[in-house]
């Protein structure tokens, strides 16, 4: 079997105004659905970033990946790895998140065009071999994989844009009451058993009294965790650990409080000092296995975000279980805007990946049934998890009408690339900047 054709879509979804230390959700996200087609006509699916930059990425690996064979994956790993050195002059050797938005680091463009190429061949051999693509990788672990309820901030609005916009399920959400309003929504909508907090909006103390307000609303047996995406000074952090130390107990954690892994290691430092032993966990300063061994020396990190879209695939997520738990550190997943397909993978990649033991977080619940592209509508999560479907593959597939919706809607943007500083100084405060630490 070899791949004939791959096919590239970008597409456009609405998005609510969701805010974060790296600033607004623009009305739409972009993301990209690729399809690898086989010389006996089976199609293998996944969705990766969207925007210019992924696309030309996919692009131009066209004549490279058109005639491989799908399942002899690992010399374009290498390929492409080699490649990416001269990436590193462009992106001054960072290859962290902590200044470029996930999906526009130059460092990781290869592990993010390999992933993408590598989910599409797991659903095309999985649907060629009548297997799911868990059962592929040496089995699952768990047949429903739990997901966490993902917490914004928001002003008003459902995402999308005039006769296009979506409705506002969730309103306005600015303080921890309606915080607290919007987890009972989405844990009623959805049976989330874990919570995180989008933080690094609002002064540290009203994020505190956010976390507390969950916790007072929902128990010790809801495990919470907030991520102000490194807005917070090594003081701050501390400060805020302290003050949390009950509520982000019992499977929570505290994720990227501040930046570098030497300040996550002063933090953790502090906290342990104090006698508080809250996990720090991260998916800025840790991006790639290299990071993993200096996080581990400096007990900078204790949980690993993981996420298959920028560490090399689903077999990536595998290997990345197995060495944190070698080295005694947890592992969770990371999330971006995203629809099915991606959700899907990410339930693959943590059904197979046997030390996977926090709740994943998924941007999900966000996103609108107008602008799915699974055949069939949404992909659903009761309970809080998504199970993995008996089916082959990623066990979807893909509608073309709504592909062609999503390739519409992105031909009438005007942007290319996601900017969320860009749409905070456009629609909440036009001096806006993205300044670290800001508290
Ligand atoms: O969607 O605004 C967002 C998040 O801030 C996202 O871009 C982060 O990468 O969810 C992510 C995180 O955990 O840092
Ligand atoms: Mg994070």
């Amino acid at each position: 079997m070899r791949i004939s054709d791959l096919r590239l879509y970008p597409i456009a979804i609405a998005d609510p105004p969701l805010r974060s230390s790296y600033g607004l959700h623009a009305p739409y996200a972009l993301r990209t659905i690729v399809v690898v087609r086989s010389t006996d006509g089976i199609e293998g699916v996944s969705e990766t970033y969207g925007g210019d930059g992924p696309l030309a990425a996919l692009e131009s690996l066209r004549d490279r990946v058109v005639g491989t064979d799908p399942f002899q994956l690992t010399r374009l790993w290498l390929e492409l790895s080699a490649q990416a050195e001269p990436d590193r002059a462009e992106a001054h050797g960072d290859r962290t998140q902590t200044w470029l938005l996930p999906g526009e680091n130059p460092l990781d463009r290869h592990a993010r065009s390999f992933a993408a190429i590598e989910m599409a061949c797991l659903d095309l051999i999985g649907k060629a071999l009548g297997k799911p693509v868990c059962d592929l990788l040496g089995g699952r672990v768990r047949s429903a994989v739990p997901f966490a309820a993902y917490l914004f901030y928001k002003h008003a609005g459902g995402g999308g844009e005039g006769m296009d916009s979506r409705e506002d399920e969730y309103g306005e959400v600015l303080d921890a009451r309606a915080i607290v309003r919007e987890a009972r929504q989405m844990r009623a909508q959805y049976g989330f058993r874990e919570i995180k907090l989008k933080g690094g909006v609002f002064d540290p103390d009203q994020e505190i009294a956010a976390i507390r307000a969950l916790r007072e609303e929902f128990g010790p047996s809801v495990p919470l965790r907030i991520d102000p995406n490194c807005a917070w000074s090594v003081e701050t952090s501390v400060r805020v650990g302290l003050a949390l130390r009950e509520e982000l107990d019992g499977g929570g954690y505290l994720e990227d409080p501040t930046a570098t892994l030497e300040a996550m290691a002063e933090v953790r430092r502090r906290l342990l000092v104090a006698g508080v032993a809250t996990p720090l966990a991260s998916n800025v300063a840790v991006t790639c296995f290299e990071h993993v061994a200096e996080a581990h020396r400096l007990d900078a990190v204790q949980i690993v975000l993981s996420d298959p879209h920028y560490w090399g695939g689903i077999r990536h997520v595998q290997h990345l279980s197995y060495l944190c738990h070698a080295l005694g550190m947890g592992v969770s997943m990371h999330s971006n805007s995203h629809l099915g397909i991606s959700l899907m993978a990410m339930a693959h990649a943590a059904a197979a990946s046997p030390y996977l033991t926090y709740a994943c977080d998924t941007h999900y619940p966000w996103q609108h049934a107008a602008d799915e592209v699974v055949l069939g509508g949404r992909v659903p999560i009761v309970n809080g998890e998504v199970h993995i479907p008996e089916r082959p593959g990623l066990g979807i597939e893909l509608d073309y009408d709504q592909v062609a919706r999503g390739v519409e809607r992105y031909r009438k943007l005007p942007y290319r690339k996601r900017d969320d500083e860009a749409e905070m100084q456009k629609r909440v405060d036009p001096s806006w900047r993205r300044v670290l630490p800001r508290w």
